[in-house]
């Protein structure tokens, strides 16, 4: 399947792609609200997010859990722990383990469209380039195992981040 998949970089807000059926969320270990993606997500889906997660955490690095999307313009949100850069150790392994999980579980849901933000590069410190690289290289690994996915789009807050990711995945 893995030539059907289209891959996209776009420069935006992950909280604004409704075309997509899911959208990742840079997630704590508790599943709470915070800052930067969690917070503009916990926001936008509503409370009743909050709730929904309380059950499923804590969770680890690595980890991938799903949830209903509530008032967000998707279908579910997946919420994933990505690595302290440096302090949770192999970073770049446990950085992989979240897109990995996260790939896994929305094929496994028969989720088709997903959406990632540059998990760890904010609050947990990832250096951009570096993140970009696992991304990209994790992203072309797994393909080969999902059979319902048909597009991976990377949302990229800022411009220079954007650029980063456009040119770690080889998009002109
Ligand atoms: N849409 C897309 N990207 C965003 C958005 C947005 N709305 N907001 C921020 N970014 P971060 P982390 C970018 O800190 O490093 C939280 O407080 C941001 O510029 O959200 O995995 C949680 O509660 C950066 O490039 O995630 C955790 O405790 C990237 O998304 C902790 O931070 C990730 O930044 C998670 O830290």
């Amino acid at each position: 399947m893995s030539e059907k998949i289209n891959l996209e970089c776009v420069q935006g807000d992950i909280t604004n792609q409704s075309d997509l059926d899911v959208v990742v969320n840079a997630a704590n270990a508790q599943l709470r609200t915070g800052g930067g993606v969690a917070g503009a997500i916990h926001r936008a889906a509503g409370p009743k997010l909050e709730e929904a997660c309380r059950p499923m955490a804590p969770i680890n690095p690595g980890d991938a859990v799903i949830s209903p999307a509530f008032d967000m313009p998707n279908k579910k949100i997946i919420h994933t722990l990505g690595p302290v850069y440096n302090v949770d150790k192999p970073s770049d392994q446990l950085l992989a383990d979240c897109y990995r999980n996260s790939l896994m579980l929305a094929d496994r849901e028969k989720l088709t469209t997903i959406g990632f933000p540059a998990i760890s590069t904010g609050a947990f410190g990832y250096p951009v380039q570096e993140a970009a690289e696992v991304s990209a290289y994790v992203v072309h690994s797994v393909m080969a195992e999902l059979h319902q996915i048909a597009l991976i789009r990377f949302v990229l807050f800022s411009d220079t981040d954007y650029a980063t990711f456009r040119k770690a995945f080889g998009i002109k």
